[in-house]
């Protein structure tokens, strides 16, 4: 049997972050969970691309620029759609989720949907670095791992 099981070395491999500025209040914890992370597990300072755009509807994009670029292992999406700030919830989120796995799908490059998607600002912070872990932190381990992955 071959089993595949990448261990989390990101030593030598260049990642993209492309974060949605709003509820940058929320967003800017899943950045620092992300970026610490990814030093952690050996990702040097030079080889962490961040890309802040306006919303969540806008990081499919983004993505698609920094995967398509082949400088990237894999790219990690962050931000926070909260239900109470729009009628738009739905929307966002479907176009977001969405667009991000098309991403993946069309250039072969992981992107990774580390967007909350919560009812209340308190469940987002619950998310973002209290309670309930960190949404950034987790994502950057799962890009850490599919760039493994793919790669081998
Ligand atoms: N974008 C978010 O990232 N989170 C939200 O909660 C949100 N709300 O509530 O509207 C949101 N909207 C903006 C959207 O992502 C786009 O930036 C905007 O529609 C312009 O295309």
């Amino acid at each position: 049997m071959i089993e595949h099981d990448a261990p989390l070395d990101a030593t030598g491999q260049r990642h993209a972050i492309v974060a949605a500025r709003f509820n940058d209040a929320i967003v800017v914890h899943l950045v620092r969970g992300a970026v610490s992370t990814l030093r952690r597990h050996g990702v040097a300072d030079d080889d962490i691309d961040l890309t802040w755009v306006p919303g969540a509807f806008e990081l499919p994009l983004l993505a698609s620029v920094r995967a398509r670029s082949g400088r990237f292992a894999a790219v990690t999406c962050l931000g926070a759609v909260i239900r109470g700030a729009t009628p738009h919830f739905d929307l966002v989120c479907q176009a977001a989720a969405s667009g991000i796995s098309r991403v993946a799908l069309d250039t072969g490059v992981p992107v990774i949907f580390g967007v909350l998607t919560t009812d209340t600002i308190e469940q987002a912070v619950e998310r973002a670095g209290t309670k309930a872990g960190n949404k950034g932190e987790e994502a950057a381990r799962a890009a850490i791992e599919m760039a493994s992955l793919v790669a081998d």
